[in-house]
């Protein structure tokens, strides 16, 4: 038997007021992994009770920190099992641990790094038209924005190679951007990643509103895009920008040889666009060298 086969499979769950779904939820994953994490992150109920109960791991937050912070507690104690594979998975009964074996099979096989557990290939869900919708916009600002295209950007349900667990530690304040940075450390880290099709169930009402939820998500791509990518960040507004100043500016110079007449409000806004468009750019620019410049220093 070679190393890496007797390492564990491990599986990590945060949780937070879970305790109607997280026994169950245990039990079943119990059946798929060698060791399941439960990270009770500040609960007032009883889920980290009943978590142990059922046979998990408990790490607990005094206090509720957050998704992000929860995950990266329980990854820092897979990476102590030394896990051969984590899977990541929601507590409240969404997702069906017997997909596990489907989903940790390409990195079992030593085809993937990571494998995200997708709504929308191919298995139709019962998913409600406007959470669909929202989800959709959320992917295409992060496939667009890290350069990583997958079908399903939010999906919580994943799996991690021993290669990606070591690669990926989410910033403490992520919260529920985690699975869009998720996509750009797949891109910094130069990682693997393959789609599986994944059912999950949405018996219940949402507990957070979903609309300040997708703008929470929205702002952390955001700020993740101008952070890791800044040339593209500020470089394609500052080219559109430079761009529309120099049309702008030869209609103005078009405009004045067909009439003799300078078209000084029109003048001053292409003049404008243009100081913007370059200034803009230049920041990209900057920025985007200053970052190759530390990350060859940590390197
Ligand atoms: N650690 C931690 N986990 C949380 C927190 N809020 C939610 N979770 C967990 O993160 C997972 C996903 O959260 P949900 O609230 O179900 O998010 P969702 O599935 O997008 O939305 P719903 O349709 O409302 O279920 C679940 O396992 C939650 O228990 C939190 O503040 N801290
Ligand atoms: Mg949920």
């Amino acid at each position: 038997m070679t190393e890496s086969s007797t390492r564990p499979r491990v599986a990590v769950i945060a949780a937070y007021n879970e305790d109607r779904f997280i026994g169950s939820v245990v039990i079943k994953t119990r059946r798929h992994v060698d060791h399941v994490i439960v990270i009770d992150d500040g609960s007032t109920d009883d889920t980290a009770r009943v978590a142990e109960e059922a046979g998990a791991l408990v790490l607990r937050h005094a206090e509720n920190r957050g998704k992000a912070q929860a995950i990266n507690t329980g990854l820092n104690k897979a990476r102590e099992l030394k896990a051969r594979v984590t899977v990541l998975l929601d507590a409240d009964g969404q997702h069906n641990p017997d997909e596990i074996p489907a989903l940790i099979a390409p990195i079992l096989e030593g085809s993937a790094d990571v494998v995200v557990g997708s709504r929308f290939l191919g298995v139709r869900s019962h998913i409600p038209i406007w959470r669909i919708f929202g989800q959709h916009a959320l992917t295409l600002a992060t496939n667009v924005a890290s350069g990583i295209m997958l079908t399903d950007s939010q999906s919580g349900y994943r799996a991690l190679s021993n290669k990606a667990l070591e690669a990926i530690r989410f910033r403490p304040n992520g919260g529920f951007s985690m699975e869009s940075e998720m996509q750009f450390l797949i891109q910094q880290h130069r990682l693997a990643v393959e789609e599986v099709p994944v059912r999950v169930v949405y018996a219940e009402k949402p507990k957070r509103n979903p609309f300040t939820h997708g703008l929470q998500v929205l702002n952390g791509i955001i700020t993740m895009v101008s952070q890791n990518r800044p040339l593209f960040f500020f470089g394609v507004p500052g080219l559109l920008g430079l761009l529309s100043g120099l049309i702008l500016g030869l209609i103005v110079v078009q405009r004045y040889h067909a009439y003799q007449t300078l078209a000084v409000g029109y003048a001053l806004i292409s003049i404008m666009l243009f100081i913007v468009g370059v200034q803009t750019l230049f920041t990209g620019i900057v920025l985007h060298s200053i970052r190759a410049f530390l990350s060859d220093k940590r390197e």
